[in-house]
């Protein structure tokens, strides 16, 4: 049978159309859904707001300051996570409800080696014009309860297509080399699934220790740098 037999044709034919997450799943793995097109605007999206970082990190380095960048990670959220997702918002998961409801299917990290130059380039980003910001979330001021930190803002940036402009949602994480290593090993702890209660409360005790003591580090690493920076003025 032709698997493609009775495709939806766009990505219009799914917004209007009133799909169980079974028949959903079950149209993707028939290659039913456009998903390909669905994911390429996010992927634009990346496109745009890492060429708009690098661009700011040029510029840095051509007023004869250091790059503020150590790098940048990009990535298209998973079929997997996207649905965690929907169901822990109770939410049907047809591609219209995932275009609003998920604001990190296009994902982009942008590590620092200082907290200043996190604020720095997040105002420098946030006020260009094509640039719209749909929220912000602060927790390097507002640490979570676990002690993650990193600024995340939720943007809108436009993509031009062959017949059409598209405002497509992204997540930018900003973060210290400090704070991602740190992200990086919770992370991990986040998703082992045999460790004894005991251990998994040791651990993540340590681990707030740990985000404390190297967000102290982060504060006095720039602290310095701003002595030296002002001594060579
Ligand atoms: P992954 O694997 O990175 O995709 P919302 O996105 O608003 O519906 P949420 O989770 O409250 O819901 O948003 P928030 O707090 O802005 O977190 C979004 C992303 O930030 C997460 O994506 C992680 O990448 C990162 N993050 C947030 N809190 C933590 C934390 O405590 N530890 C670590 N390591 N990362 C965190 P996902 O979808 O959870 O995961």
């Amino acid at each position: 049978m032709d698997k493609n037999k009775n495709a939806i044709k766009s990505l219009h034919d799914i917004a209007e159309s009133d799909m169980s997450e079974t028949e959903f799943l079950q149209a993707i793995e028939n290659n039913m859904i456009p998903l390909k097109e669905f994911f390429t605007y996010y992927k634009c999206a990346i496109m745009e707001i890492e060429t708009k970082f690098r661009v700011l990190n040029e510029q840095f380095s051509i007023n004869g300051e250091s790059n503020p960048i150590e790098f940048i990670q990009s990535r298209i959220k998973s079929y997997g996570s996207i649905f965690r997702k929907m169901t822990a918002k109770n939410v049907q998961p047809s591609l219209y409800e995932i275009e609003k409801n998920v604001s990190d299917i296009a994902g982009i990290r942008v590590v620092c080696s200082f907290v200043q130059d996190i604020y720095h380039l997040a105002d420098c980003f946030l006020r260009q014009d094509d640039i719209f910001l749909i929220e912000k979330k602060d927790y390097i001021k507002n640490p979570k309860p676990n002690g993650y930190r990193s600024l995340h803002l939720i943007v809108e940036v436009p993509i031009f297509l062959e017949n059409e402009k598209r405002l497509v949602k992204a997540e930018v994480q900003l973060r210290t080399i400090a704070m991602d290593f740190w992200a990086s090993l919770e992370h991990k702890l986040r998703y082992k699934k045999n460790l004894s209660q005991n251990m998994l409360d040791m651990l993540t005790d340590d681990l707030k220790k740990c985000a404390d003591q190297s967000a102290e580090w982060d504060i006095r690493m720039q602290n310095i740098k701003n002595i030296i920076e002002s001594d060579q003025e």
